[in-house]
């Protein structure tokens, strides 16, 4: 499940993606907390609708809890918020900056992931040089309105036939599907709502968690 970067290892099993919309009130800062303690081993901060300020502010605030436990920040979409905190990587869309503008700037002392919404998109995001791809989405969601067609199990068999680096579902993810995930040849499954939105979302992490871990055990 770990994979290499850098000499760094590391694990997208448990990967959370942010949403202060989906949050009930409680802070990035809190979920994140409770989250790590159920057990996510990879942490994105995925800010739409903030200031530049504030996404910056925020991925400080969350710096301390991930450094102490050696969780990777990943920064949504925005490299100069990325570099600007010294987080461990970003995450770009298919809108965002190009892959090999992103490598030429940070070489690779950053992880750089990439959203691919088709086999094409994922040989090009290796061939350019990402650290990790996310399939996006898998399943439907309700959670990102723009998404293109949902890749499903067999998209993901297909992509981990074509390309090598770690590949991460994402879309419509919880614990009654996460095995298929990794069982389809993903290297571990990003979540939103299933954490972000749960009334605890430590007991949610733990459980996604157990789950993940009992499919290694075969
Ligand atoms: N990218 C593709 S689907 C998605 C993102 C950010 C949202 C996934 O949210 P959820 O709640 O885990 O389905
Ligand atoms: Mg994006």
């Amino acid at each position: 499940m770990k994979a290499d970067y850098g000499g760094k290892r590391i694990d997208y099993s448990l990967y959370l993606v942010t949403d202060r919309s989906l949050s009930r009130g409680r802070s990035t800062e809190e979920i994140v907390a409770a989250a790590v303690r159920g057990g996510v081993t990879c942490v994105q901060l995925r800010e739409k609708h903030c200031s530049t300020r504030e996404f910056i502010r925020e991925a400080c605030r969350l710096q301390p809890i991930l450094r102490h436990h050696k969780i990777p920040l990943i920064i949504n979409d925005r490299l100069d918020v990325a570099l600007a905190v010294g987080a461990e990587g970003v995450h770009l869309g298919q809108s965002d900056m190009d892959i090999v503008d992103a490598r030429r700037l940070v070489k690779h002392n950053m992880i750089i992931g990439v959203s691919v919404e088709c086999l094409d998109d994922a040989i090009v995001a290796e061939q350019e040089g990402a650290d990790y791809i996310g399939i996006s989405p898998v399943f439907s969601t309700g959670t990102k309105v723009d998404t293109a067609a949902p890749l499903g199990l067999e998209g993901i068999r297909l992509i981990r036939r074509a390309v090598h680096i770690p590949l991460v579902g994402i879309g419509g993810i919880n614990v009654g599907n996460v095995r298929e995930i990794l069982s389809a040849g993903a290297n571990g499954v990003a979540v939103v709502s299933a954490i972000v939105g749960a009334v605890c979302p430590e007991t949610a992490a733990a459980e996604l968690k157990k789950l993940l871990m009992s499919v290694n055990e075969f």
